[in-house]
């Protein structure tokens, strides 16, 4: 074997699990198809529960995540015209989440990596360019591309971060059962240099369907609109975005703030979790393993939680031969991927307007809306959620 561990993929995923086992001192190697401009500039998520930034801060890489995130008590739902707060760390004993977008986290990632090289690994900590072309589970044998030329390592253990659209998942495929869901939705989103119109974000279930205001600095909005899984952005002109977003915001007294549209682009809704999420030499971690749509903000959190638990497992197996984590490594994560899932699909119904919905679950949704604002229970489940829920560390309250 070339390495003890192969990472494919440097998304959060694989950036954070190359540091965890770096600083264990177990060498390993992440590649990466894209280039690090690319990846350092691909606007992602936003939202990051307090486990995701306690686990960055032991890593060291928070520094600027604590200097420029935005620490957030509450987020609003609002309909029917009005705002409702959901008191987010009154309801959950003072836990907060951190808007801080993920190509920041992972500019922070890289530069740890690159910086401090443990120095425990052959060559370069992290091969930008090198786009894997097959896995052999069974071997651990990985062929990759890189500067035009086709190559081999070998490595004890093979970690898919390769995101939704990765080569490991396929690899493995007739070893997995995948659950998956499409939902008949999808995401418009965009960055504006504009300042947010709102210190928090704000989630608008209108008529016309869904809006997400969110933020990325004082000077920077995130916004979001639901659109048809099937639109292309070419047919969204900036004027016809922002005339939309105004539509679905309005209430007396606001506005959004316009300027120039920075990125924008359409990513569909969907569910899909692959059990186990290993096969042979090959785990999976991250959207590799899992997607949920974005509205319970789960992701990059569900991707964070995945490596934390292989690297311990990792770590036992190499420091003392002890396999029981690797041996659990699926069980413990699909706890905590189906909750997010169910989260996700609850948050995704209740928010989203389909175009085929009828009067009765029109009112189904808008009873639920008005149950969540008003009940204490209700909202005190969609806090619990939000910032971030462990199965694994609950028992049954009976
Ligand atoms: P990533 O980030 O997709 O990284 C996978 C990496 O693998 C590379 N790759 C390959 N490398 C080598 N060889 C190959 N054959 C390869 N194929 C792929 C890719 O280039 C890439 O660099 O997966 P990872 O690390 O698992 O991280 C997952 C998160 O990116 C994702 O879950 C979140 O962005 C989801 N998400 C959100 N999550 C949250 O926790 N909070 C949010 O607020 C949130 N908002 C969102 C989101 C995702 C969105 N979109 C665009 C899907 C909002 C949106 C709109
Ligand atoms: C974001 O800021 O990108 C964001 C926030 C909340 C979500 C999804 C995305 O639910």
């Amino acid at each position: 074997m070339d390495l003890p561990v192969a990472i494919v993929g440097g998304g959060p995923a694989g950036l954070v699990l190359a540091l965890l086992l770096w600083r264990a001192g177990i060498a390993s190697v992440v590649l990466e198809s894209r280039s690090r401009e690319y990846v350092e500039r691909r606007v992602r998520a936003g939202v990051l529960e307090q486990g995701t930034v306690d686990l960055l801060a032991d890593l060291g890489v928070a520094d600027r995540l604590h200097r420029k995130g935005l620490v957030h008590r509450g987020i609003i739902l609002r309909f029917g015209g009005e705002d409702h707060r959901i008191a987010l760390s009154d309801l959950t004993g003072g836990r907060v989440i951190t808007v801080y977008g993920q190509q920041e986290v992972v500019k922070d990632l890289i530069a740890a990596c690159l910086s401090d090289r443990p120095g425990v690994g052959p060559g370069d900590p992290i091969l930008f360019a090198a786009e894997v072309l097959a896995v052999d589970p069974e071997r651990g044998r990985i062929r990759y591309r890189h500067g035009g030329v086709d190559r081999e390592i070998a490595a004890e253990i093979v970690v898919g971060c390769d995101g939704g659209h990765g080569v490991c998942r396929p690899t493995i495929q007739a070893h997995l059962e995948v659950f998956e869901r499409e939902y008949p939705f999808a995401w418009l989103g965009i960055l504006a240099r504009a300042a947010p119109a709102h210190d928090e974000l704000i989630y608008s279930a209108h008529e016309r369907g869904f809006a997400l205001h969110s933020m990325r600095s004082q000077a920077i909005s995130r916004l979001y609109l639901q659109v048809r899984p099937h639109e292309r952005i070419e047919e969204w002109p900036d004027e016809r975005i922002w005339a939309e977003l105004q539509r679905r915001f309005a209430r007396p007294g606001f506005r959004l703030n316009e300027g120039p549209i920075l990125e924008k682009s359409i990513t569909p809704m969907r569910s899909a979790v692959c059990e186990p999420m290993q096969h042979g030499r090959l785990y999976l971690a991250g959207d590799a393993a899992h997607i949920v749509p974005a509205t319970g903000a789960k992701g990059l959190n569900l991707a964070v939680a995945d490596v934390r638990v292989l690297a311990a497992a990792l770590i036992a197996h190499f420091g003392s031969g002890d396999d029981a984590g690797l041996a659990a490594y699926s069980a413990t994560c699909l706890q905590r991927v189906w909750r997010a899932e169910q989260f996700s699909a609850w948050m995704t119904a209740m928010l989203h307007r389909p175009d085929d919905e009828t009067p009765f679950e029109r009112r189904l949704r808008e009873s639920q809306l008005r149950y969540v604002v008003t009940s204490r229970a209700a909202a005190m489940t969609l806090a619990e959620n939000y910032v971030g829920y462990e199965p694994e560390t609950r028992a049954p309250v009976h």
